[in-house]
Order: C-alpha cells, then structure tokens, then sequence
C-alpha cells in the first residue's frame, strides 16, 4: 500500500521495546502516559511483521529489587520492573510471540536494548540483542514502545550506530516525559541519528 508506515522481511526485525505493566498500564510504578493506547498499534505492528517474515523480538526491563537505577536507593526512576512482580510482565493485551531479551538483571541501567551499564562504575556490557539479530542476517529494525525518549530513543541511536537501518512509527511509542520536552527531543535525536521517523 503505497504511503504505509512499515514494511517486513526476512531481514527486517521488529523490536517491542518494554511493553510491561509498569510502563504500559495506568496502575503501573512508572506508568507512560498513554502507555496502553499504543498496545493494539503494537499488536497490529506484530502482525505485520510476521506476516511478512519478520522476526518479531522484546525487550523486558527486569530489575532485582535493589539497585542504583532506583531513586530510593540513589538512582532518579520510581521502583519498577523488578523482577518477577506483575509490573515487570508484559501487558496482558501484548501479543507475545517471539525471543525477549532482559536488560538489567544484575542492577545495571538497562536503558538501550543491546547494553546495560554500571550506574557506579559506567561498565557496559552487551545483552545479547544484537548477537541474536547478527545470527539471522536482520539488517533493518522497526522500533516501537516505551518509553520513546528512554529505551526506545537509546536502542535507536545505539542500533545506528551498529549499523541498522532504523524505523520508528511515532504512533507506536509514547514519552515519559521526566522533563518536560523530552519527547520531543529524543524524536530529533532519533531523526539525527538518520532513523525514519514515521
Ligand atoms: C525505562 C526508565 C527506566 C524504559 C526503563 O523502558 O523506557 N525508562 N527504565
Ligand atoms: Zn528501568
């Protein structure tokens, strides 16, 4: 269909970036303001990729239950995703139908899909993302969920900079917003990183 947001094959990944309770459900412990609007585009977004051939991937936040991510134990987010809770499942509505990849298990910042980072000590390391993406060829990603100017922004610039090519359909993310305006720049962020923004 000629102006459509996105196309799949089999080198096309699409990349459902923390679709979990607490992000995406108004009881949520950092709940995206519109989290769960964006769920049936995101649902509609799987079906596409799959039906034309796309690997369909998740990332999950999933925390231990004290870490320096955490404000009450320094960090600046509300306690969220801690592993096993209800608040670090994915959303009930979500279709979940391919491989999830977990970013900070061990308390690191897990903000972009293919690393975690020490909040001490800045030491990095990979998840596994984009090992995974490598083994089946994928040489495209569509990027969509929460939070846009969080996860999704710094898995965009980092699958840049690995060298993907990068779509991200607005109407499938939402902001978090901690400041005001933060929104609005991971859009150009993303866009000047040379990701198609949708
Ligand atoms: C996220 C803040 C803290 C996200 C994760 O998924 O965007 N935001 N941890
Ligand atoms: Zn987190």
């Amino acid at each position: 269909m000629p102006g459509r947001r996105t196309s799949y094959d089999d080198v096309t990944a699409l990349v459902v970036v923390d679709m979990q309770n607490d992000f995406a459900h108004p009881e949520g412990g950092l709940y995206v303001r519109g989290g769960e609007e964006i769920i049936e585009v995101v649902n509609d977004e799987i079906r596409e990729a799959r039906l034309g051939g796309g690997l369909v991937v998740y990332t999950q936040d999933w925390h231990p239950e004290t870490t320096p991510h955490f404000a009450k134990d320094g960090g600046i987010w509300p306690t969220h995703c801690v592993q096993g809770t209800w608040g670090a499942g994915f959303h009930d509505d979500l279709e979940v139908l391919g491989p999830v990849v977990q970013k900070g298990t061990s308390g690191e910042d897990g903000y972009s899909g293919f690393t975690v980072q020490h909040p001490v000590n800045g030491e990095t390391h990979p998840t596994g993302l984009d090992a995974l993406l490598k083994q089946r060829a994928i040489q495209r990603l569509v990027v969509v969920g929460l939070a846009q100017d969080v996860c999704v922004k710094e898995t965009v610039l980092e699958a840049r900079s690995l060298g993907y090519e990068v779509t991200v359909p607005r109407d499938a993310t939402r902001p978090v917003n901690l400041r005001p305006g933060d929104g609005q720049a991971s859009i150009r962020a993303m866009s000047d990183s040379g990701a198609r923004i949708l």
